[in-house]
């Protein structure tokens, strides 16, 4: 914090001793309490940088307050906090003010009572991100406002509502009948796993897979044995591209070709036959894993049974 903040925020401290003083002596009268909200941010691609507006309602008002959003540092890295219309004269920030926090406060002479954005708070999503549902968690500290008469400053209350953040990871790759087209793979979650369920005809190889990830992300597309598949390589059911930091796994993500319930490229008897198994309870979908099961789904209705059987036990007869 700079000299200029640690003194907007002494005053903003000292205003709210002020207040603790007076506050029994001039009752402030009955007001609206403002709210401030978070505003929600939804299904933002890992590497996008975003911003979220932290708003407030019009009101009584309030002359300085701070806030702090606490965010998931596993998942969203602050870049800059930045004044909004709504607040006052005197603003500070800081981006960085715990590792899983960003500061801001502002102080007025005047009321501030508008409705409008006080803070506009950008993050980056982290590369390695897949799937993620969290919240941004507003604190508001010391509020003041309303001078009374003249003496000091006086509390002032107020609703605080959290945003939501979703941030979702899809995987674009051509296809091979008509490579101008793309193919969205969105990453969904089933049970425990996260995979992407692709049509048969998508071209997962491993160079236009990797297209997706960032340069600086380091990645590993693994196949169904769990070996290293080399740029050269192609995705089947089962595959799993990992995702790091550092060496750390930050997320997994399975691959489901429909159709090719095991995984060998091929589609063929033996898929409709484990289909068959999977439809009659004699497999289930914890013995193969949510990726096979996705890929016996092959009329995407959700459940393996006698009529996904019946598909494939077509396909595997007609090739
Ligand atoms: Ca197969
Ligand atoms: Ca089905």
């Amino acid at each position: 914090m700079s000299l200029t903040a640690k003194k907007v925020y002494s005053v903003i401290l000292l205003t709210a001793m002020l207040c603790g003083l007076f506050s029994t002596v001039f009752l402030a009268q009955a007001a609206q309490a403002p709210t401030f909200t978070v505003s929600n941010t939804m299904a933002v691609q890992p590497g996008e940088t975003v911003d979220v507006d932290v708003n407030v309602t019009g009101s009584a008002g309030f002359c300085a307050g701070e806030f702090t959003v606490a965010y998931d540092k596993d998942v969203l890295e602050p870049v800059s906090v930045t004044k909004g219309s709504a607040a006052g004269a005197y603003f500070v920030a800081n981006a960085e003010y715990t590792a899983n926090k960003v500061f801001f406060a502002t102080i007025d002479t005047e009321l501030l009572d508008a409705a409008g954005t006080v803070a506009t708070l950008t993050f980056r999503v982290k590369d390695y991100v897949v799937l993620y549902n969290g919240k941004l968690d507003l604190e508001v500290g010391t509020l003041v406002g309303g001078e009374a008469e003249g003496y000091g400053y006086k509390a002032v209350s107020c609703t605080a509502k959290d945003g939501v953040f979703s941030a979702a990871r899809s995987i674009d790759v051509p296809d091979l009948d008509d490579p101008e087209q793309i193919n969205v793979l969105p990453v969904v979650q089933m049970g425990s796993e996260l995979i992407i369920s692709s049509p048969r005809t998508s071209n997962l190889a491993v160079s236009e897979v990797a297209k997706n990830f960032a340069d600086n992300l380091v990645t590993r597309f693994l196949d169904t044995n769990g070996n290293d598949l080399t740029a050269a390589g192609k995705l089947t059911t089962g595959s799993v591209i990992e995702l790091y930091s550092g060496d750390t796994l930050r997320g997994a993500i399975a691959v489901s070709v429909k159709g090719d319930v095991n995984g060998d490229d091929r589609f063929d008897g033996f898929d409709a036959y484990l289909a068959g198994l999977l439809s009659n309870g004699l497999l289930t979908d914890g013995d193969v894993g949510a990726a096979a099961n996705d890929a016996a789904d092959v009329n995407e209705d959700g459940v393996v049974d006698e009529a996904d059987f019946e598909l494939l036990e077509s396909n595997g007869l007609n090739p």
